[in-house]
């Protein structure tokens, strides 16, 4: 693997997407990142599935950015020597042009059902309690990766990052792990572009700032 990319919710945000930590405001009274858990999940569930149904929905108001579609250009010319994981669920990475994306926080586009574990392509709202196509159970939850899960496909990006030439690092605060820690695994040069210095920047040998829709086309170019 030559580059390996990751991004965050700073890639997105552009595009029309909140952020996180930067993120202007609660939800409907309450902290995404409290919402966000499986603790919030067994609490409340109605009030989760809620929160993902709008973000579900808001997808289809928004559009990929020049970040996005000048990483579907890199892969375009590197083919399979690139990798883009993403913390994102959202799909405007695969709507640019990606085909190589790890989606290791899940994707809002998938319902899994925690009863037959079988995961679906899902465009609509989960909180009327559907049953799952499989199995008939009204056991679908959104397909997302909470606090205290275990991110997907962590052995396919460990031997990525440890073989790679480059990680670029777009769009993340490096608050959350295991993403945070990517640098420490990267063996080529390490480069972070994101608005402003992230918490780990001083861990990267090159950090620019900048909007991701300015600062990516010029690094892919
Ligand atoms: C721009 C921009 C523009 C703005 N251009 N830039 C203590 C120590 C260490 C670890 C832990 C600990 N206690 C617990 C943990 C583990 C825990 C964790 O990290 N907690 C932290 C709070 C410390 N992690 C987990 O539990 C993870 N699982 C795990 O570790 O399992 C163990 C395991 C690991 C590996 C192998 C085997 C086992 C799971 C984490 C799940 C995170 N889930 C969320 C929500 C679900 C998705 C969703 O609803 O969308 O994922 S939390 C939330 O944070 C979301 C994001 O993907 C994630 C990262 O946020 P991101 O993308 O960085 O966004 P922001 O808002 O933080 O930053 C945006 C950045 O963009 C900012 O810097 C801006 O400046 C910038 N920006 N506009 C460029 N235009």
């Amino acid at each position: 693997m030559r580059i390996v990319v990751l991004t965050g919710a700073g890639i997105s945000a552009e595009s029309g997407l909140s952020t996180f930590r930067d993120a202007d405001g609660l939800w409907e009274g309450h902290d995404p990142m409290q919402v966000a858990t499986p603790e919030a999940y067994d609490d409340d569930p109605a009030l989760v599935q809620r929160f993902y149904d709008e973000r579900r929905a808001a997808l289809s108001r928004v559009e990929p950015n020049a970040a996005h579609v000048a990483l579907a250009r890199l892969e375009a010319a590197l083919g399979d020597d690139l990798l883009v994981v993403t913390q994102n669920v959202d799909d405007l990475h695969e709507r640019a042009g990606s085909t190589r994306v790890h989606h290791i926080h899940g994707s809002l586009r998938s319902a899994w059902c925690t009863s037959c574990d079988e995961r679906h392509l899902w465009d609509g709202p989960l909180a009327d309690r559907p049953p799952c196509p499989g199995c008939g159970d009204r056991a679908l939850r959104p397909d997302i990766v909470w606090f205290g899960e275990v991110p997907y496909g962590m052995d396919v990006v460990e031997r990525a990052l440890w073989s790679c030439e480059q990680f670029v690092s777009i769009g993340t605060s490096g608050a959350v792990y295991p993403a945070a820690a990517f640098v420490h695994w990267a063996s080529g040069r390490t480069l972070e572009l994101n608005l402003e210095p992230s918490m780990g920047a001083s861990d990267f040998a090159e950090s620019r700032q900048g909007p991701a829709t300015h600062l990516v086309p010029v690094w892919v170019d």
